[in-house]
């Protein structure tokens, strides 16, 4: 029976479960919940998640929610397509440590110039708050960039570079609506190089968050 998956369109926590469900293969009965209609606050889906938060599955009789425990879920549950988490106990700590690191630290950096880009009116801007938020992003950024070794983030394609790679994104797309923030320039070239070889998976084009298309 295909897991049933609540996305929401533009949640990096959502494309991340969807780019693992994809690449292992997994049938998936998807269900786009609509924010603006407050989809994620109606009793029916409080019921799967208290915290009114996408991503959620439902396989068979069991549902989850939380993007990380998702994907060690399927990769447990699933022995199909891509290992989210490769290789021995080290290295699949090593995984575990990236994703960590990109929930908690990247998202901290990257959070604040978000709010302040997506969630502030235009006429609201405050340079000066913007210039900082920015700063704060290129200073997370130049430890990613020092940290890139290989193709992906852990050698192999793993779910870190599927927990970075939608923050990655959100960050380029800060530029559509405000060009001169350059925050394509905040990310060094091996950054930009990762950017290019996950976007060369076959199934990446089919995850990006269809209002990003319109
Ligand atoms: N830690 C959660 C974060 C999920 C999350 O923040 N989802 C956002 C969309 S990006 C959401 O659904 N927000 C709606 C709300 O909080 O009401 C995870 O990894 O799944």
């Amino acid at each position: 029976m295909a897991i049933t998956f609540y996305y929401g369109s533009g949640s990096p926590y959502a494309w991340r479960v969807w780019l693992a469900l994809e690449a292992k293969g997994i049938a998936y009965d998807w269900k786009p919940i609509s924010f603006s209609d407050g989809d994620h606050k109606k009793p029916e889906f409080l019921k799967l998640n208290p915290r009114h938060k996408v991503p959620v599955i439902i396989d068979g009789d069991f549902t989850l929610y939380e993007s990380a425990a998702i994907l060690e879920y399927l990769d447990e549950q699933y022995t199909t397509g891509l290992k989210l988490f490769p290789g021995d106990a080290r290295q699949r700590a090593r995984v575990r440590r990236l994703v960590r690191e990109a929930d908690d630290y990247f998202v901290a950096a990257s959070e604040p110039l978000q709010e302040a880009i997506f969630f502030t009116k235009r006429e609201s801007w405050d340079a000066e708050r913007i210039a900082a938020d920015r700063a704060k992003l290129a200073r997370e950024a130049g430890k990613w960039e020092a940290a890139f070794g290989s193709d992906y983030l852990a050698g192999e394609l793993s779910a870190a570079d599927f927990t970075l790679y939608p923050m990655s994104a959100l960050c380029l797309r800060m530029d559509i609506r405000k060009p001169d923030l350059d925050a394509a320039g905040a990310f060094g070239p091996k950054w930009h190089a990762w950017m290019k070889r996950v976007q060369s998976l076959p199934y990446l084009e089919k995850t990006v968050p269809p209002h990003w298309k319109k």
